[in-house]
């Protein structure tokens, strides 16, 4: 999604501007843009092209300043073309005074568009965004930021904003509701960015901003006012990122390299876990735990998918009832709240716009027992929770989330069992045996792992396929839906995932040889049931591809094809049926020519709406 960097020094900042857009550039965008003074002047350079490009037409340009604004644009209002792209100029009589960059959707756009219209300003692009940096100049005399401060009290919606005037060259705006913004302290230098990530290398001194706030950043000072205008004080966090983590090494994509990065993400998420103890999760967690009779999940996407997977495990083994809710569903509708409801939020970046949205909504309905499972522990989620589990998958660059997930899992299935044993529903044996079985996954996911041959074998037939259908049951259900949506995202392929007890209540009419049907099949207790389901299929002409488990007795045919999997793994079984259904969508994206990393029209960290 957007991203923003800011800077206000005594060097050159066109470096620490480029090499911030870099760093941000792995969440998806569709163009870029810069603005810093040149001389007396706003000067700006925009692009559709790659960071990589922007620069090289920087440097061209020789632009060399102090001061300065970039952006990468995600589009939502206005399509992705040059003259959408950010920063967005205003100057009533023609002269440029002001330069925004923005991240976020603001709703009453039109109105206000058709306002400043009427004033005299003529719009350049169909942005939300401009109407923005015409409000601030309409406002503007002489102090951007009050100029800033009366415009905000008139947006509706959600952003964060950074903003330079001509006439304040050594000064830089930000502001803040809904969308992520950050405040990063240097020595006689300050920085603003989207994503404390932009700044690794520049300062590890970061004010995370609050909804409502407004930041005066100046060489050497950094001036938080709040919502209702006041100065104020934002705690200083250091926060220790490295640049340098997002290498690709010998793969071919980020993707590739994440989902053999698993067997140590998920093993560096199960780092210091050496008892099932209620504090993995804070402090205070066993009290929480003790306090709750049901948990609601809220997430989105791949998280979503995570989240209907613990239901089965929490269900399973604490005996507390689960309910699993998309996060942009949850927010507008009308529920019916219960303060003994552990509320249990997941995403990789901590930033999804919906699921924090979701999140306060559920607080502000009375619910405080609250939960993040989250890749980032800086994150607006993790510091909205009472309680949060930090995944440790590392750097997530490849849009279609792999690592994220099956850390997420571990995560989950740590929860499962600690709740349990807080309800006392987990005899000492189970616990040790569960916990063995969980500390082995990275050994059994390598195991998955060296299945990868196989799968690029079945990918190329796949290749020419434009649409597919993925059965599980149980708890291999929500992982049918995760394949279904692996394969879609990267692939293009019209993918649906079943339950395959549903196969018969509609989906069986769409089974044709040229549907691909992939099928989980654990050696679990529904395995007989799946069987029928797998001949309903072949009854009716329908290729089947199986990843079976050992033992299953299902056997390759004309019409059946098999990849045997290693042992069953009990309840962690998805786990490991998700790694070879992320191989599968991977190596069909690469058989079909698709950009892995960066799929169409989709982005990382979604921070709008
Ligand atoms: N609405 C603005 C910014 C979009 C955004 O924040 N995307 O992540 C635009 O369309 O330019």
């Amino acid at each position: 999604m957007c991203g923003i960097v800011g800077a206000v020094a005594q060097r050159n900042v066109i470096p620490v501007l480029l090499e911030g857009l870099k760093r941000l550039e792995y969440r998806g965008y569709d163009s870029c843009g810069i603005a810093v003074f040149q001389g007396a002047e706003l000067q700006r350079v925009r692009s559709t092209e790659r960071v990589a490009v922007l620069a090289e037409q920087v440097q061209s340009q020789q632009l060399e300043a102090v001061t300065g604004i970039a952006h990468t644009r995600w589009a939502t209002h206005g399509a992705p073309a040059t003259h959408n792209a950010h920063p967005h100029f205003s100057g009533h009589t023609g002269h440029t005074r002001i330069a925004l960059v923005h991240n976020g959707i603001i709703e009453n756009h039109e109105a206000l568009r058709e306002r400043l219209t009427k004033a005299g300003y003529v719009f350049e692009s169909q942005t939300d965004t401009e109407v923005v940096a015409h409000l601030i100049d309409s406002l503007y005399q002489g102090d951007v930021l009050q100029a800033v401060k009366a415009a905000c009290v008139q947006l509706h919606g959600a952003y964060a904003l950074a903003v330079i005037a001509k006439d304040e060259p050594h000064r830089l705006v930000g502001a803040r509701n809904g969308s992520p913004l950050v405040a990063g302290l240097g020595e006689g230098e300050n920085f603003l960015a989207s994503d404390a990530l932009a700044l690794a290398g520049e300062t590890s001194q970061i004010i995370y901003l609050e909804d409502g706030d407004v930041v005066d950043l100046h060489l050497d000072s950094v001036q938080v006012y709040d919502a209702q205008g006041e100065p104020c004080q934002r705690e200083v966090h250091t926060v220790h990122l490295h640049a340098g983590e997002a290498d690709l090494g010998p793969y071919r994509h980020y993707m590739q390299k994440e989902i053999f990065e698993q067997p140590r993400a998920v093993g560096d998420t199960l780092q210091g876990v050496e008892v099932v103890s209620p504090e993995l999760f804070g402090a205070g967690a066993k009290e929480v735990f003790q306090n709750i009779d049901q948990v609601l999940i809220l997430a989105c996407g791949t998280s979503f998918y995570a989240g209907l997977t613990a239901k089965y495990w929490i269900e399973s083994l604490a005996k507390v009832p689960v309910s699993v809710e998309i996060a942009s569903e949850y927010r507008y509708r009308d529920s019916v709240p219960n303060p003994r409801t552990l509320v249990l939020t997941i995403s990789q970046s901590g930033e999804t716009a919906d699921t924090l949205a979701a999140l306060k909504h559920a607080r502000k309905l009375g619910m405080e027992n609250t939960l993040t499972i989250c890749n980032v522990a800086s994150s607006a989620m993790v510091r909205e929770s009472k309680l949060a589990y930090i995944t440790r998958a590392g750097v997530e660059v490849g849009v279609a989330s792999t690592k994220a997930f099956t850390t997420q899992l571990t995560a989950l299935f740590l929860l499962a069992m600690v709740v349990a044993q807080v309800k006392g529903q987990l005899s000492a044996e189970q616990e040790a045996d569960l916990l063995r079985k969980l500390r082995h996954m990275p050994v059994a996911i390598s195991a998955v792992l060296a299945l990868e041959p196989q799968v690029i074998a079945w990918a190329s037939r796949f290749a020419n396929k434009e649409h597919a259908l993925f059965l599980g049951r149980g708890m291999h259900y929500p992982i049918a839906l995760e394949g279904a949506l692996k394969l879609k995202e990267i692939s293009y392929i019209h993918a649906e995932g079943y339950p395959a007890g549903e196969l018969k209540h509609g989906p069986l009419a769409l089974v044709t040889q040229a549907m691909p049907v992939i099928t989980i099949a654990p050696h679990d207790a529904l395995l007989e049931k799946l069987k029928s389901n797998m001949q309903e299929v072949h009854a009716r002409g329908g290729e089947l591809y199986v990843f079976a488990d050992a033992n299953t007795q299902i056997n390759s045919s004309d019409t059946i094809h098999v990849i045997h999997m290693p042992e069953h793994y009990g309840l962690l079984s998805p786990v490991l049926h998700a790694v070879t259904l992320q191989l599968l969508a991977y190596h069909v994206a690469c058989a079909r020519g698709t950009d892995v990393d960066k799929p169409r029209n989709l982005a990382k960290s979604v921070t709008v709406e």
